[in-house]
């Protein structure tokens, strides 16, 4: 079955959604809407990571994201999108279920917690990771370093794992698409989990400076991924990723999802 994890960014800055849902009242209005619209997770996250994006310090970031968690952990699955450990306990100790690291540290934690983890690869850090990035071999990179912490986490006792290629993460366009198309490799060793609603590769292959009008190729992504195998999609558009999918799925002559899947190789 293929989760959608909706996208709450309670920062000023984010590249899609920066200054939307800042406050308490309309971050929880936006997460009942997209939970209306069919989402399983509220990913919620107090720090951009688009590239260029500087570091935001962790009290400002436990400012921006705790009282959200709070607010929402009741009412349905949350995870924390955040690189820093501290972050992530505060929001797991207010019932956050799920850490999305982007960072891929902070195992101990989900261990110690008994929460549920995403580990995402990037290659350097978000002010310097599209200053040419460079690969040998991106899918058996990438993919070599997910499983390898994967691994190390499921040893460790986190009880779920995910692996997330990082799309637009110290990447260029033939990387991203490279990872793409190369998903199903990995989902036959880990679940995955993919991000790549409204990103700028999809500006990359047609053009659409404006991330809002990033939709149809979101969608294409959403679809192709879930054919591939993926579990869980990281959108900001919940309501049409649902029915692309849904309708993706009916269409689809064999099961999708976590259980069989189209053959592929991820090199790794
Ligand atoms: N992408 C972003 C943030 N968090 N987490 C995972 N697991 N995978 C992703 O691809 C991913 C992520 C960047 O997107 P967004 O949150 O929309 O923007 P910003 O970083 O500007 O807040």
């Amino acid at each position: 079955m293929t989760r959608i994890m909706g996208i709450l960014n309670v920062t000023p800055d984010s590249f899609a959604d920066g200054g939307r849902w800042m406050g308490v009242a309309a971050a929880v209005a936006r997460a009942e809407r997209m939970l209306a619209e069919g989402a399983d997770i509220i990913d919620v996250g107090g720090e951009s990571t688009r590239p260029g994006a500087a570091p935001v310090p962790e009290d400002e970031e436990l400012r921006r994201v705790l009282p959200v968690v709070e607010a929402l952990a009741h009412r349905c699955v949350v995870s924390v999108d955040t690189r820093k450990a501290a972050v992530a306990r505060c929001c797991v100790d207010a019932g956050a279920q799920i850490i999305n690291d982007v960072a891929g540290l902070l195992w101990t934690v989900a261990a110690d917690h008994g929460v549920g983890w995403v580990v995402m690869h990037m290659q350097g850090q978000p002010q310097t990771m599209q200053h040419r990035p460079a690969y040998d071999d991106v899918v058996g990179e990438v993919g070599g370093y997910l499983l390898e912490r994967a691994r190390e986490a499921r040893a460790a006792g986190v009880p779920q794992v995910w692996v997330d290629p990082g799309i637009g993460f110290g990447k260029n366009l033939d990387h991203n698409v490279e990872l793409l198309r190369t998903l199903p490799g990995l989902a036959a060793h880990f679940p995955v989990l993919v991000g790549a609603s409204r990103k700028s590769f999809i500006h990359q292959i047609s053009p659409a400076p404006d991330p809002a009008d990033r939709l149809p190729g979101s969608l294409v992504v959403a679809v192709h991924a879930v054919l591939g195998g993926v579990e869980i999609l990281r959108v900001h558009d919940v309501a049409a990723t649902v029915q692309a999918i849904r309708v993706a799925q009916a269409l689809t002559p064999w099961p999708t999802g976590a259980g069989r899947r189209p053959t592929g190789s991820a090199g790794s």
